[in-house]
């Protein structure tokens, strides 16, 4: 059997890798259009090599390159005589990634063009091709291609089979979590776990297409709900004078049958590809005249401003300092929107760097996961620390970062966006400490 995989990212790549170790798969097409930002993937992949730190996945794909079960290809004909067609591209939400439907519905424009090129005469198939669309989208896109498949009498099948990754850990998670399959038949759910099986997932989950749509947008929009109230109960504590990590102390406490409460973090911003769209994908069901007020929405909104929010902290530790915010140094600590890792995808660090630098600051980014400031003694000299990202690997500057003096006679100043450092290291004639949530601190 051949296997083509649209779409070189995160999620399909990983997945195209892991075609190549089944038996009775005998070449599987990485098909990657030759687009400005991503079109290097092509060649990079051909030589064996990921665009992305995944140590796992490296030596299969070197493996399957050699031995001639992986090719990466911008020629959409070789779809053809593939049973089996893989759609993991990714679904933006703005920047022209979206079209709204006449019923204000969402779907991918990558998405639009990728189902355009399977449908465009010179790709189809004469055999019986299963698509599998494994990209997060907005509910009913499933059963709009299967009107499609339906009118034009093509020979396909299509299957929603969402995928459940979180960079760092791809092929872990394709491997640990339930795999959640929305099918319209018996035979194309079966082929669909047939295949997943045979790299490794274990559990499945099956329903409609449209159930699996919802199933997979809501459950980050669940998430970025879960973190929007615990930002904006932070907010509250910063506006009463209380410590936020108490409270969450006293939540968590609630344990026991049925009383169940999840209260995850605030933070610096939630940035990343899933939480941050996922919610407007999932509303995109409702009614048009409901969305803005749906909880979904408004928990993004909550989400998208607490770069802002980081500022404002900053704005209030220099007033606090006697420090003239216009001019001020700035060192950002993290760039990426996740810890440990180096992806930048809408991540808080680049909305608060552009506020700060509206406002007349000098900021110095100090991230080694991504490669952004060469020089921690440089890092050292600001008269402002504002922690974006909690890399495991910056907990020794915070143990002992409250050691340093200004050389201006003025307090330094600590903006903590990650709860990592104690505020009672911090000599109050030297530093001026404010923390996310942290209201008794000030
Ligand atoms: N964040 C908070 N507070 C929290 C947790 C996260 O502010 O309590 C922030 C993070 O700093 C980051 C953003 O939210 O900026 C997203 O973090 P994340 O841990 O949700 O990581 P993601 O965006 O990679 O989310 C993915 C999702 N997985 C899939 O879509 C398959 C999500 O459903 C997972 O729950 C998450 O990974 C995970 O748990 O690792």
């Amino acid at each position: 059997m051949k296997v083509a995989v649209i779409g070189m990212g995160y999620v399909g790549i990983p997945e195209a890798v892991l075609f190549t170790t089944i038996p009775w798969v005998q070449k599987v097409y990485g098909i990657q259009r030759r687009s400005k930002t991503s079109g290097y993937k092509i060649d990079l992949l051909n030589s064996g090599e990921l665009p992305f730190d995944e140590p796992e996945l490296e030596p299969i794909l070197r493996q399957s390159v050699k031995n001639k079960t992986f090719e990466c290809t911008d020629d959409y004909s070789k779809m053809s005589d593939c049973e089996i067609i893989v759609v993991a591209v990714q679904t933006p939400v703005t920047g022209g990634g979206c079209v709204t439907m006449k019923d204000g519905t969402y779907i991918s424009k990558p998405l639009l063009d990728a189902i355009d090129t399977i449908f465009s005469s010179k790709n189809m198939s004469i055999c019986e091709q299963l698509i599998v669309i494994t990209s997060t989208v907005a509910p009913g896109t499933t059963d709009r291609i299967h009107e499609r498949i339906k009118q034009s009498c093509a020979p396909y099948t299509v299957v929603h089979a969402p995928e459940r990754i979180t960079p760092k850990h791809l092929v872990e998670n394709i491997q640990k979590y339930p795999r959640v399959i929305g099918g319209y038949d018996e035979e194309s759910i079966t082929k669909v776990k047939e295949l997943y099986s045979a790299i490794g997932v274990k559990e499945f989950v099956t329903m409609t297409p449209t159930e699996a749509e919802i199933t997979k947008t809501s459950e980050n929009g669940m998430r970025a709900v879960q973190i929007a109230m615990a930002n904006q109960i932070a907010e509250i504590c910063e506006r009463t004078g209380a410590n936020f990590y108490k409270v969450k102390e006293g939540i968590d406490s609630l344990q026991g049958e049925g009383i169940t409460r999840a209260m995850l973090l605030p933070g610096a911003g939630v940035g990343g590809h899933c939480l941050t769209k996922d919610g407007y994908l999932l509303v995109s069901a409702m009614d048009m005249r409901d969305r803005d007020r749906s909880l979904f929405i408004t928990a993004t909104t909550i989400n998208n401003s607490m770069p802002n929010r980081m500022w404002e902290l900053t704005k209030d530790a220099c007033k606090s300092a006697g420090v003239d915010i216009n001019g001020l140094n700035i060192t950002l600590f993290g760039w990426s929107y996740l810890k440990n890792s180096s992806d930048t995808r809408n991540s808080p660090a680049v909305a608060y760097k552009e506020i700060a630098e509206r406002n007349g600051c000098n900021v110095y980014v100090y991230d080694p996961i991504c490669k952004m400031g060469k020089s921690f003694k440089r890092a050292c000299e600001s008269d402002a620390f504002v922690v974006v990202t909690d890399h495991d690997e910056f907990a020794s500057i915070f143990a002992t970062i409250h050691n340093l003096r200004s050389k201006k006679g003025k307090p330094l100043i600590f903006i903590d966006g990650r709860c990592v450092v104690d505020p009672l290291n911090f000599d109050r004639n030297k530093w001026v400490f404010r923390g996310i949530g942290r209201g008794d601190v000030i």
